[in-house]
């Protein structure tokens, strides 16, 4: 039988470089023809051929409250009979920045962008601005979206490539990127006492997700912090994918770190493309039209994505709503390594919040390097076999997974069952 999934494929081949518009769909380290979704509700996603999978990408991270939850399908709908966007402020785009500052104390001001891209890219912007100094650090598999300063020895797409530091970006300015170890706060001292006074930021996943699930330790979380005080640097904590998903505060209010800038994006958006950067009002003020860093867009804050991040917003801080997504979470990676150990087949996983991480060597990696070290060509079989049972987790060894508020007992059982499954034919 022909594959949709396929034909749409080889079609976008011939006018889509490599036929994706983003790399991390292609499918191409784990092998095989990506899917192309034409449907989502709830927990589940359906491909062009009307295979339904429970869904653990959600978009990447944004889908927190489920495909299609109708009080965002709601609040969208009406949001675009008013009008699709002004370029002109608007109340809603007031709106939430009230929420987010509200939920968030580390804000004192915030700016909405379109994408975690250029929340990041203008965050380290500002960073530079607010100190007048050019060198950032950031950490080896860390992915803070695709500016050229950041892709460096980055994670996500760009380390599923084998490609973490991208052709194209000039020397020059690649060069003013620190590239340290994960983790190592020993490594981040020795850098600070070398160069510190020439340290624009600091810039971090709190909960590192683009190079699978890799949590921090406490001295090092705490050895940025003291060390971007003592140096006068910007700490940068990127929330991009652990903001709203490893708790309502994100992974600085799990961890009690305080940054003094932050970057959004995903689950703030609702699914659409919102994002934001804030902190600390001094260093905001920097900003145009107050300041003179410059910073622009003609979609931020657009009605209709800002009408689907506040939806999701409020619906993320329903009582319960974090303590049942955790324990979801914690269920799933319990049950997976449980039926992975009854096989007998090396493999880890950990959750935080509602992200998890699974991986095929024997104890859940710490750093980078461990990462690297796991059984990548497991899990390219093990992704395979579970698509096969309609479990759709993300088509690569080195990024996170995500359980939304949809999902309920019955799917982690069913995604469970599935692996018991798969493991038993493993050999
Ligand atoms: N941060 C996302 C996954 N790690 C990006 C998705 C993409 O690159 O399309």
């Amino acid at each position: 039988m022909t594959s949709h999934n396929q034909e749409l494929f080889e079609a976008s081949q011939q006018i889509i470089p490599g036929g994706v518009n983003s790399p991390v769909r292609a499918f191409k380290s784990v092998g095989g023809t990506p899917l192309f979704f034409k449907r989502g509700l709830g927990a589940y996603v359906w491909d062009a051929d009307d295979k339904q999978y429970i869904d653990y990408v959600n978009s990447w991270g944004p889908m927190i409250v489920g495909h299609c939850h109708p009080e965002v399908v709601k609040a969208v709908q009406a949001a675009a009979a008013e009008g699709l966007g002004f370029g002109a402020p608007t109340a809603a785009e007031l709106e939430i920045a009230e929420e987010l500052c509200k939920i968030l104390p580390s804000l004192e001001m915030v700016r909405l962008v379109s994408s975690g891209t250029e929340a990041t890219m203008t965050a380290i912007r500002l960073a530079r601005g607010f100190t007048g100094r050019s060198r950032i650090i950031k950490f080896e598999g860390c992915y803070h979206g695709h500016s050229d300063g950041l892709l460096v020895k980055a994670g996500s797409g760009a380390l599923t490539f084998g490609q973490p530091s991208s052709s194209g970006v000039p020397a020059e300015i690649a060069g003013l990127t620190t590239v340290l170890d994960y983790n190592d706060a020993a490594g981040l001292e020795k850098a600070f006492a070398e160069f510190g006074n020439e340290v624009a930021c600091v810039i971090v996943e709190p909960v590192a997700g683009n190079m699978n699930l890799i949590l921090p330790k406490r001295e090092f979380l705490d050895a940025m912090r003291n060390l971007c005080t003592e140096y006068g640097a910007v700490l940068i904590l990127d929330e991009v994918m652990s903001g709203f998903r490893v708790g309502l505060q994100g992974a600085h209010g799990h961890f009690g770190i305080k940054p003094d800038l932050i970057t959004l994006g995903k689950v703030m958006g609702g699914g659409l493309p919102a994002a934001a950067f804030g902190g600390r009002r001094d260093i905001m003020q920097c900003l145009a039209p107050l300041g003179a860093v410059y910073q622009a867009g003609t979609l931020s804050g657009n009605p209709v994505a800002v009408a689907a991040g506040l939806t999701t917003l409020k619906l993320v801080q329903a009582p319960g709503f974090y303590e049942r997504l955790t324990q979801l979470a914690k269920d799933m990676t319990e049950g997976l390594c449980a039926v992975a150990k009854k096989h007998g087949i090396p493999f880890s996983a950990q959750s935080i919040g509602s992200m998890f991480g699974v991986y095929f060597s024997a104890t859940a990696p710490t750093s980078y390097a461990e990462v690297m070290a796991s059984d990548k060509e497991a899990f390219n079989r093990f992704f395979h076999a579970m698509l096969d049972e309609g479990v759709y987790l993300a088509p690569s060894a080195f990024e996170a997974g995500f359980v939304s508020a949809a999902h309920s007992d019955a799917d982690i059982a069913a995604t469970i069952a599935a692996a018991d499954k798969v493991f038993a034919a493993w050999k």
